[in-house]
C-alpha cells in the first residue's frame, strides 16, 4: 500500500517515455509519408503526359493537349494515385494539404519545380534538407554536406524528427565515426575523412592488413617465432579437448568435436576404419570395426526351447519359433487365432451398446 504512489509514477515514466519516442518516430515517419506522395506524384506527372489524345496531331488536339498539361483534370488524376487506399497516414497529409498541392500546380511549379523541397521541406515542413535534422533542420554529426564523414547514418537526416547523433557503419566507431573498431585498422585518416580496413582474420587489433601487422592475436590464434599469428591446433594437444566418443577436428582459429561412427570406442576420425577399439557388440576385422554373428557362435546364445537367433548389427535377437509366442520368457504355443477372433466376436454382441 505504500508501494502504490511509486508504482504508480513508474507507470507513468513508461508512459511518458513510450510517448515521447511515439511523437520522435512519428516526425520521421510523416516526412516518409510526404516524400512517399511526392515520389508518386512524380510517377503521377509522368504517366498523365503519356497520356494520348487518339493518336492524332490535329491542331485541335494539340490545344487540347497544351490546356490538359496544366488542369485540373490532370492534378485530380494525380492526386488519386498519391496514397495506397489503405494508408491511413499518406491519405490524411492528402486531405490535409489537398490546397497547398492546387497552388503547387496552379502558381509555383514553374519557379519551384522540386515539388519535395518545396512541399514537404518548406511548406508543410515535415522534412528537411539532406544531412539535417530535427524541428529546426539543424546539421547533422559530422556536417550536413558529409555526415558522420559517410561512415554512417545520422539520426533522423533529412526529417524533423531524430537527434542528428551517427549510427556508425561496421568497422567505424566514435560520435563521428572516423575511429577505428576492434578487429580494423586506419588506412587513411584526417580531421574529416577516415578509411578504417579490416584486420587479418587471425588478429583482434592491428596496424596492417597481414597476420604479422596484428597488434594482438584473437582467440583461437598465438603468436609464432616470427610474431605473426598462426593458427593454434587444438586438436594436437593431450587431453584431447572431446569427449571420449567423439574426435577432434581442427580448424583456423577454432576446432570442433564430431561423433565418432556408432561401431567404435573412441575414434581419431571419421568412419568406422578410424576406431581405437570396437564398440560392444562388433569385433576388429581387416582394419575396420565389424559386426559380430552371435547366432553363429559355437555356444548358443538363445537357449530356451522353441526359441531362435536373429543377428542384428551390434547385438542379436532371441524369438520364438514359428507357432509359439513368448510369455514371461519362455515359448508357449500359440493360441489358435479362429477362437480367439470367436471370443472376442461374443465379447462384443453381449456390449449392450451393441443393441442400441
Ligand atoms: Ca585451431
Amino acid at each position: 500500500s505504500e508501494l502504490r504512489p511509486l508504482q504508480l509514477l513508474s507507470y507513468l515514466t513508461v508512459f511518458l517515455l513510450v510517448t515521447l519516442t511515439d511523437a520522435k518516430r512519428d516526425l520521421k515517419s510523416a516526412c516518409l509519408t510526404c516524400q512517399q506522395i511526392t515520389e508518386n506524384f512524380n510517377k503521377g506527372f509522368e504517366r498523365t503526359a503519356k497520356q494520348n489524345f487518339g493518336g492524332g496531331n490535329t491542331a485541335w488536339e494539340e490545344r487540347k493537349l497544351s490546356k490538359y498539361e496544366t488542369s485540373e483534370i490532370r492534378l485530380m488524376e494525380i492526386v488519386e494515385g498519391l496514397c495506397e487506399s489503405s494508408s491511413f497516414e499518406c491519405n490524411h497529409m492528402v486531405e490535409e494539404h489537398e490546397e497547398q498541392l492546387e497552388t503547387w500546380w496552379f502558381k509555383r511549379k514553374t519557379k519551384h519545380p522540386d515539388l519535395h523541397k518545396w512541399f514537404c521541406i518548406e511548406t508543410i515542413k515535415v522534412c528537411c534538407p539532406k544531412g539535417t535534422f530535427g524541428r529546426d533542420c539543424n546539421s547533422c554529426v559530422g556536417g550536413s554536406e558529409r555526415p558522420c564523414h559517410g561512415n554512417g547514418v545520422c539520426d533522423g537526416d533529412g526529417t524533423r524528427g531524430g537527434d542528428g547523433k551517427c549510427s556508425c557503419n561496421h568497422g567505424y566507431t566514435g560520435e563521428f565515426c572516423l575511429d577505428c573498431t576492434d578487429g580494423h585498422f586506419s588506412a587513411a585518416r584526417n580531421d574529416t575523412f577516415s578509411l578504417c580496413t579490416e584486420c587479418h582474420t587471425s588478429c583482434k587489433t592491428c596496424t596492417g592488413a597481414t597476420n604479422q601487422d596484428c597488434h594482438e592475436c584473437k582467440e583461437g590464434w598465438r603468436e609464432d617465432d616470427q610474431e605473426a599469428c598462426v593458427d593454434v591446433d587444438e586438436c594436437s594437444g593431450e587431453p584431447s579437448p572431446c569427449r571420449e566418443d567423439q574426435y577432434c577436428l581442427n580448424a583456423d582459429g577454432s576446432y570442433s568435436c564430431r561423433a565418432c561412427d556408432n561401431v567404435c570406442s573412441g575414434c581419431t576420425g571419421a568412419g568406422a576404419d578410424r576406431c581405437q577399439s570396437c564398440a560392444g557388440g562388433y569385433h576388429r576385422s581387416e582394419g575396420t570395426c565389424a559386426d559380430v554373428d552371435e547366432c553363429s557362435q559355437s555356444d548358443p546364445v538363445c537357449t530356451e526351447d522353441n526359441q531362435k537367433c536373429i543377428n542384428t548389427h551390434g547385438s542379436y535377437m532371441c524369438v520364438c519359433t514359428g507357432g509359439y509366442e513368448e510369455k514371461d520368457g519362455k515359448c508357449v504355443h500359440t493360441v489358435p487365432p479362429v477362437e480367439e477372433e470367436n471370443s472376442e466376436a461374443s465379447e462384443v454382441t453381449s456390449d449392450p451398446h451393441g443393441e442400441l
